[in-house]
């Protein structure tokens, strides 16, 4: 592995305050598509994702369900790990908050943060929103003005929900002193936030000026102990941000663990959502750059996952507060695993807010896959079945090197995708894909096979449209393998490909004339079933 670059990509390390449910997915998905692509393109890839067990709100989940803290996070990490496995996500590494390597990274944290000078104590007076575990200052809280049940309380801004008053002891990071320090950082690194109009809304919020924060509790004692004073637990993001740097090694000093550091360390990658971009961008290169570390490549915020509120009219975030989540074995149930992956995967434009719907996930479906690649692999594998006795047909010397529509159209494909999938566009990936896919479709109904398989004088001809088609299908298999893994392998069976799709290797695929002749075809059952109307 040593040969191959480092990738490192992360999701946020989620609360345990409640079951996953689409919204964590899409983010973990949104990963998943990225380590598989850059495995498969020659990258030694550390994907982690975990839970992020300490705070005021998983202690308070656990307490209304009458269970300690502890055993309230273990009760929920296999739904977790239970749903990232029925989606097949690849994540290499599975992080909890509670385990022992984070414990010690965060303790060793405070040390470094200490030596730093960036760190004091004084006591913190003011509001804090414990299902964001945000603190706010009084310029920052809503006041409510509507008659209603909270009305002169005082509501987060980002969340709208009631705030709690706050005064306790507490050891402070010197956040106002990093205002220049980040800016340059974000002059020098321009592509540092993706995508790129989010880096304007953190740069105008660092311009407006930076608060110390208040990084340990006194007031409760669920997290990690202050390693020097005894009576603070660390504050949940101080803790949490850590996560990334602790699986790579951070704070352990075995050699293994310091080789593992330098050669991960910086990732790559931190993909999360936009309500944490300020944590992600702001608050954590902060910290880094306080106690001497290297700052992540690239935080990639995506936007929400928001469903229309059938009474206003109105697209609203999804979320379990607000009883409008769906679950996401609903959607494994209209479209399966795969159907799933590719639509959230390629009809959700990834830094902007998208409104998802059943009905829209149907017609993806049934366009998309049903109608498309599905029908394609079915059509060409069957006729290769038919005409060529169930083998692919015998290829002929130099059959690469002749042109046709689809070889063209293939050349021309492998730099635009690489381009796409770089940057995290799997909507403009899926359509460079799917140029190939519509031609092939519309190659079928303009050479009209089954008319050219009547006459026996034309059987090279014959034989040309089905190498054509099937060797545009592996193509595309590869391409598509990112999205949809098992489907991607089962077409590569049908075709006696299976060395192929085991290796999962993109190096090269896109190069016409690997196709192999003579050998087995499946025609197998429909990828891709098409759905029958069925609104929810
Ligand atoms: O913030 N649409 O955890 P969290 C899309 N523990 N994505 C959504 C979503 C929606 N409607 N709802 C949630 C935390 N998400 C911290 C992170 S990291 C060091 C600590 C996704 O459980 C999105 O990626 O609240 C968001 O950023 C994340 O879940 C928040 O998860």
């Amino acid at each position: 592995m040593a040969d191959k670059p480092s990738f490192y990509i992360t999701t946020p390390i989620y609360y345990v305050n409640a079951a996953p449910h689409l919204g964590t997915a899409y983010c973990t998905m949104l990963c998943d598509v990225q380590a598989r692509y850059r495995r498969a393109a020659g990258y030694d890839v550390k994907f982690l994702t975990g839970m992020d067990e300490h705070g005021q709100k998983v202690e308070e989940a656990g307490a209304s369900h009458g269970m300690k803290p502890q055993e309230w996070c273990d009760s929920q990490e296999p739904l977790f790990k239970d749903l990232w496995k029925q989606i097949e996500i690849s994540n290499d590494d599975f992080i909890r908050t509670t385990q022992q390597r984070q414990y010690k990274a965060v303790q060793y944290l405070w040390e470094r943060m200490k030596e730093s000078g960036y760190l004091y104590k004084g006591s913190y007076d003011g509001w804090y929103c414990v299902p964001e575990e945000t603190y706010f200052t009084e310029n920052q809280v809503r006041k409510s003005d509507e008659a209603n049940e909270t009305v002169g309380q005082h509501l987060c801004p980002d969340c709208g929900r009631p705030l709690e008053r706050v005064q306790e002891e507490s050891y402070f990071f010197k956040l106002s002193a990093f205002q220049d320090k980040l800016l340059k950082f974000y002059d020098e690194h321009p592509d540092f936030v993706q995508p790129a109009f989010r880096m304007n809304e953190v740069r105008s919020f660092v311009e407006g000026g930076l608060q110390d924060l208040s990084v340990s509790r006194t007031s409760f004692d669920w997290g990690i102990p202050v390693p020097f004073d005894g009576k603070h637990v660390t504050y949940v993001w101080f803790d949490a941000l850590l996560n990334y740097m602790t699986a790579v090694g951070y704070g352990d000093d075995s050699d293994e663990a310091k080789a593992e550091l330098a050669r991960r360390w910086p990732a790559q990658y931190h993909v999360v959502g936009k309500d944490i971009i300020r944590f992600h961008c702001v608050i954590w290169p902060a910290m880094l750059m306080a106690i001497g570390e290297a700052l992540p490549s690239h935080v990639f915020a995506h936007g929400f996952l928001t469903v229309r509120n059938s009474e206003t009219g109105k697209a609203e975030k999804m979320s379990k507060s607000r009883g409008n989540a769906i679950a996401p074995q609903d959607v494994i149930d209209l479209l399966g695993v795969e159907g799933y992956r590719y639509y959230f995967m390629t009809d959700v434009t990834h830094g902007e807010d998208s409104a998802i719907s059943f009905e829209r996930m149907e017609q993806v479906y049934n366009a998309d896959l049903a109608n498309s690649w599905g029908n394609l692999v079915s059509r060409a594998l069957n006729m290769s079945a038919k005409y060529f006795d169930g083998k692919t047909p015998e290829l002929d010397e130099g059959w690469e090197q002749r042109d046709n529509p689809l070889r063209a159209i293939a050349l021309g494909i492998e730099g635009r995708y690489a381009k796409c999938m770089d940057s995290l566009d799997y909507v403009g990936a899926k359509d460079v894909v799917m140029e190939l896919v519509h031609a092939a479709n519309h190659y079928i109904e303009d050479s009209a096979p089954w008319a050219v398989a009547k006459d026996p004088a034309r059987a090279g001809e014959l034989r040309d449209i089905i190498v054509n088609l099937l060797e545009s299908i592996r193509i595309c298999a590869h391409l598509l393998a990112p999205i949809m893994p098992e489907t991607s392998v089962e077409v590569l069976r049908r075709m006696s490909l299976e060395e192929e799709a085991a290796t999962d290797d993109l190096a090269g695929v896109c190069e016409w004339g690997q196709l192999k002749g003579g050998v087995d075809v499946t025609k197998g059952d429909a990828l891709f079933p098409r759905l029958a109307s069925q609104k929810k």
